[in-house]
């Protein structure tokens, strides 16, 4: 009897030893995948956006839960902390969507490199939080890479028809946004104070339906010198009835989509990590 009651007690024991393995190894799954950067830590998810994230020690470009259980890819390059609002990098996604889409936000929430709007409801919550700058990369399909800059990017509440404005421009590819690259075009392809148009809401300067032809919702004037939410073109140089594709006017013209689009944003005052700044001095003696 006592040999039976060992032997059970080892079948046990065995089991126990099993079950504690496969935890251990799910463990390491864990750990290994989180520093990959595909981890949600920290899970009080009291931080307003990736800039709080970041101060907080996250470093690695994913996705995080932030206040509101709000979803959001960040970008802790560039000085770390860019909360992503809008990416273009394959066409999978259609961006010729309606108001409502565009107010709650749409996209693969889920792959790195998945293209999304994280939804215009939001981005006035988020700019509404304080000043904000706006960064927009943007690549071409030569793999030439520029960039525009906005300090003070604010989108307005849905009763302000999510009107855009923004203050001073910084960057390389040209200050699509103000209009103010060439002489002349302001009044008819400039975007500060423009509304948000969808095809099924027009609100532009235009007597015909901007959003309807250019297939996708942005800020449009009469009609654009930038359209990020345009038709993806697999190849760059595209023909069409409308300049409909994803477009930068003052970099790579109307007639030309480009291939991958970022914009992001991160608090006007955001101090970046001197450890993590590519230009800081280390004073580390030069070998
Ligand atoms: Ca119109």
């Amino acid at each position: 009897e006592e040999v039976s009651r060992l032997r059970d007690k080892e079948r046990d024991l065995k089991v126990q030893l099993q079950r504690q393995e496969t935890l251990i190894h799910r463990l390491k799954k864990r750990s290994e995948s989180s520093r990959g950067g595909r981890v949600e830590a920290p899970q009080d998810a009291q931080h307003k956006d990736c800039s709080e994230l970041f101060s907080a020690g996250v470093k690695s470009s994913g996705w995080y839960e932030v206040r509101m259980s709000l979803r959001v890819y960040c970008d802790m390059s560039g000085g770390g902390g860019w909360t992503v609002i809008q990416r273009r990098s394959n066409g999978s996604q259609s961006f010729n969507r309606s108001w409502e889409e565009y107010k709650n936000g749409f996209g693969d929430f889920e792959s790195d490199l998945g293209e999304f709007w994280l939804g215009n409801d939001r981005l006035h919550s988020l700019t509404a939080q304080g000043n904000y700058s706006l960064r927009i990369k943007l690549m071409d399909f030569d793999g030439k890479q520029s960039y525009a800059e906005y300090r003070d990017f604010r989108v307005g509440h849905e009763k302000d028809l999510y009107r855009l404005s923004f203050g001073q421009y910084v960057g390389t590819a040209g200050d699509a946004l103000s209009g103010t690259y060439e002489v002349g075009v302001v009044s008819w392809a400039g975007h500060q104070g423009a509304n948000f148009s969808t095809f099924d809401r027009d609100n532009d300067n235009y007597e015909g339906n901007c959003a309807q032809e250019d297939q996708g919702g942005w800020w449009f004037n009469k009609c654009h010198s930038a359209h990020l939410n345009g038709r993806y073109y697999p190849r760059g140089h595209y023909s069409a009835w409308s300049d409909n594709g994803i477009v930068w006017f003052p970099w790579r013209g109307w007639w030309y989509s480009l291939k991958t689009t970022v914009m992001e944003v991160r608090p006007g005052g955001f101090k970046m990590d001197a450890t993590d700044d590519p230009n800081a001095v280390h004073g580390l003696p030069v070998s």
